[in-house]
Formats: C-alpha cells, structure tokens, sequence
C-alpha cells in the first residue's frame, strides 16, 4: 500500500464528526502480504464515553421519526454497496484474507440484510390480540429500546455490521459500534456510506480499536442491549456481564465446533463437495465452518479417500486471484493457534492424512512472503467424548473424519457431543434419517445434502449451548432491539375486566 494511505490516521466517527482520540494508533495489515494499509485511532474509554453521549442525545429524535423515514437512509446505503460492490468485494479480501468471491460476497450479504431490515420498515410491527372481553382491543406495540452497543468480527466485515445495525437503526434505536481491530478500514468505509447518507448526528457512532474499547462499551449503564457476534470466549463474558444489569440484554452469537454427518445412504459427490466448502471456505474461519466430518464405517474409505485426494489440492493462494480455494489466516497469533490444535489432535492419538499447515514456498503467492499462510489439515481420530481436539474450536482449515457404526441415532450422538451447537449437516438420499436430524441435532442453522455455511439474511442465525443466546440478525435482531407494550385500550363506557375478575366497587355503604 501507497505511503500516503499510511501516513493519513483515519479517527473515530462520533456525534456527526470525524474525531481524532488520544493519539494512540494501531494499523491494518493485509494478511495475504503483511504489507500495512492504512492506519487508525485507537479508541479509550474518553472515545466510547464520547459516542455514548452523541447516541444518548440522538435517540429522542430519532425514535420519533417514522420506520419509513429513517428507513429512507439506509435505502441509500443499499444502492452504495450495489454500485461500489467489486470495488467494497477488494478491500475486503484485501483486508481480511478471504478469497475475492467471497469478499463480493461479504457485501452482497451486506446490502441482503440492509435490503430486509429497510423493506422491513413497511411490514407490520406488532401483532393484534384478542381480548376476552369484547369491548377491549389489545395489541403488543414495539419500541426502541435506546442505545445499542455493536461488537463485529473480522471474518465478515461488511457483511455483520449490517446484520446488527441496520435492524437496530431502523427499530428507532441509536448505534455506537465497535468493529473487529483487524477489519478497521471495512469499518471506516461504512461510517463515510452512514456520513454520506445523511444519517443524523449521534445516530450512529463508530469507535475503532480493540477488546479495551469494546468492554467500555458493553459494561456502560446507557447502553441497553449489546448485539455481539464474534468468539465464545468474548462473548461468553458479555452474556455473563450484561445479564447480571436489570434490564439490559445481550443477543451473543459465537463459534462452533460444527458437524457434518455422512451416512451410509449418501451420495458421495454431494457429500465430498459439501465437506470440503464447509472445512476449507475462508480458509475454515467462519463460526459456522466444520471441524468434525462424521462418517459412516460402510462409506468411510470411500469417503476419506476422495475428501483427502481433494484436500491435498485445493488451491491455497492470493486472496483476489479468481483461481484461489483459500486465502491466508487473519493474523501470526492466529497461525499460532491453527499450529497448536494441529499439534493437539497429533499428541491425542490422530492420524494425520492431510498436513499442509507448512506451504511450500510455491504455493506462497510472489512477493507474499510476510503473509500468515496456512493449507488443510485432516485428521482421523478414533471417537471418544474428553478428546479436546474434538471438543475446542480451532477456527482453521482443521478437520477431523470419525468413523461410526450403526444408525443414524449413533451419529447424531457423536454429533451432539461438543459444548457448542452453532450449524451442522447430513448428507443421506434416506429422508428418515434426514428427519432424524432435523429434529434432534443441536444446532441453530441445519442442513441436508449441503454445506453447513451460507446461510441467507432472512433465516434466524444463531446457535444453542455454548454457541450463543441470541440471534442478532434478521427478524431476530428485532426481539433483541425493541421492547414489547402490551397495549390494551377499552372502547365501551364500561370497565369489564377479564378473567371474571369483578370490576365493581363496593364500599361500606353496600
Ligand atoms: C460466520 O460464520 O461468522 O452462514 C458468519 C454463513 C454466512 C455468515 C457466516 N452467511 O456462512
């Protein structure tokens, strides 16, 4: 990247204006080079405390505008990503890794969830409930609920911030954001489409930096709800914080320790290309991608042949090459701990079938050299419920094939068998098994004769057990971001309560 783009130090976006903070910067590094991108305020507690303020006094205004009206500004944002879409897809891969099909895609997803939640705005709010009592009309009314504290991942920079803040913007409520510390210039660029389109002061308020900024933010008494989408430990801690405050809520939604199942009835092409998409895709570094491949002893070899002669091929390379599989890890720590599960799964028994955490250097793109490199690594272990490797999230090309015996109940047990319950697949041509794991696998997002990844906009996204306790996306985000009234208004002259409950008055005189 130019000199120039570096030296610029792009602040933070609070009440309307661009800010410049303590001083204290932090940069974006593409992770396919090492190379720096551009360079960022680091957000302190002055700066959240800044934004808080701005979102505080914007709400009042804000929430009396209609659904309509404020919906109107997101319209905008929606045409931008259209219009910039290759251009946003670029910076994206450029700044996160992934492959450039899914950097477009990163954005698509993004004007999806703007297009919903502004579409939205014209579909009804509530719901009419009827009364026992005929003279009586109830309704359950929505209203903002105030300030919301937005913590985004890197994974999907674009894409994410959408799913918590078009909702949130567009129930009424006012935005302070935090995006991921290594997705920053994704997180300026949406702040310039929200200054652009004339979003008002104080409606919504971006604070870059790191995990400090982000707590200043969720531990604040003016936040109300906290929409956060990112890992179990973060998350977990956010949960367990916020739900201890009367009144304040957080929608969490973390990794996964997903699963697919491949029974003895399924079609192993199906099977082969679902399994590589959901391990390998953005190099296996989304929440929903698959660490576990469960597969049946009558298909197994089959199986394990084909999947390895795959995995041993796909092309790792340059993130904005339309010939790349995979781009790069996010970050050297990252690499880091794809090595130390790699390592954990060899000292706990596996056989490794696939090692290409060390590419050789003619899988490095030229001139790459500093960029956080990593190929697939596939595994098969012998079942057992305490193996960590099976257990713990890697959040990397890091899979493991289990071969089962008997039915379908016995591979949805090995399937259930993790602390998390994000998403998870079958593959089978036998609809009962397929039934069997709809209803009993424990996933949020489930799938048959698919990836467990790509889910659309409009479907609830989120997980069960340690995956998460909330949605926050789509309809879901709306429970998240409004409160309920129950709203009950008497049209006779008369007081008549329900439940038979008398509603006359009776003094001494009676
Ligand atoms: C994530 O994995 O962090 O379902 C989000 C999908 C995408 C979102 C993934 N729509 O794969």
């Amino acid at each position: 990247m130019s000199q120039q783009l570096t030296e610029q130090v792009h602040g933070h976006y609070i009440g309307g204006e661009w800010t410049d903070g303590s001083g204290n910067t932090f940069e974006s590094e593409n992770p396919a080079t090492g190379e720096a991108l551009a360079t960022f305020q680091r957000g302190t507690e002055a700066d959240v405390d800044a934004a808080l303020d701005a979102a505080e006094s914007a709400f009042e205004q804000w929430r009396d505008l209609s659904y309509i009206d404020r919906a109107e500004y997101l319209w905008d944002i929606y045409h931008e990503l259209r219009d910039r879409h290759e251009e946003l897809g670029e910076i994206v891969s450029r700044e996160c890794g992934k492959e450039i099909s899914e950097g477009k895609a990163d954005v698509t997803e993004a004007w999806h969830m703007v297009e919903w939640a502004a579409g939205n705005a014209r579909h009804p709010h509530g719901d009419i409930v009827p009364s026992e009592v005929a003279g009586k009309d109830s309704f359950m009314r929505r209203k903002p609920r105030g300030v919301v504290g937005c913590i985004t991942p890197w994974n999907f920079p674009v894409a994410i911030p959408f799913w918590h803040m078009a909702i949130a913007l567009v129930e009424g409520n006012t935005v302070v954001w935090k995006p991921a510390e290594q997705t920053p210039l994704c997180g300026q660029i949406i702040a310039e489409m929200m200054d652009d389109a004339g979003v008002p002061a104080g409606v919504f308020n971006l604070v870059q930096g790191f995990g400090d900024a982000g707590a200043a933010i969720t531990d604040d008494e003016r936040v109300n709800t906290v929409l956060f989408t990112g890992s179990a430990a973060v998350g977990h801690e956010i949960a367990g914080k916020v739900g201890g405050e009367p009144g304040k809520l957080a929608a969490c939604e973390m990794g996964g320790k997903n699963g697919i199942i491949i029974t003895e009835h399924a079609d192993m092409d199906t099977a082969v290309h679902s399994a590589i998409m959901s391990s390998f895709k953005t190099t296996g570094q989304r929440c929903v991608s698959s660490e576990r491949l469960i597969v049946h002893e009558d298909v197994y070899d089959e199986f394990t042949e084909r999947f390895v002669d795959v995995a041993s091929d796909v092309a790792v390379g340059d993130p904005l090459d339309e010939d790349t599989f995979m781009g790069p890890a996010i970050e050297a720590d990252h690499v880091e701990k794809i090595r130390h599960y790699n390592e954990l799964a060899r000292e706990e028994g596996a056989t490794v079938l696939v090692d290409r955490f060390e590419l050789p250097p003619a899988e490095i793109p030229d001139g790459s050299d500093g960029g956080h490199w990593v190929g697939p690594f596939v595994y098969e272990i012998n079942y057992e419920p305490d193996l960590r490797c099976l257990n713990e999230e890697c959040f990397g090309p890091h899979v493991a094939l289990l071969e089962y015996s008997g039915d379908i109940e016995d591979a949805v047990d090995i399937h259930n068998d993790t602390p998390y319950g994000l998403a998870g697949a079958i593959i089978s041509e036998d609809y009962r098994q397929i039934n069997y794991f709809r209803d009993h696998a424990e996933v949020g997002l489930a799938y048959a004769n698919l990836p467990c990844i790509g889910a659309e906009v409009q479907l609830p996204f989120g997980g069960v057990k340690k995956s998460g306790n909330g949605y926050p996306s789509a309809r879901e985000a709306i429970e998240a971001v409004t409160e309920r009234t129950a709203w009950t208004m008497n049209n006779s002259e008369d007081i008549e309560m329900a439940q038979g409950l008398s509603a006359d008055i009776k003094t001494s005189e009676d």
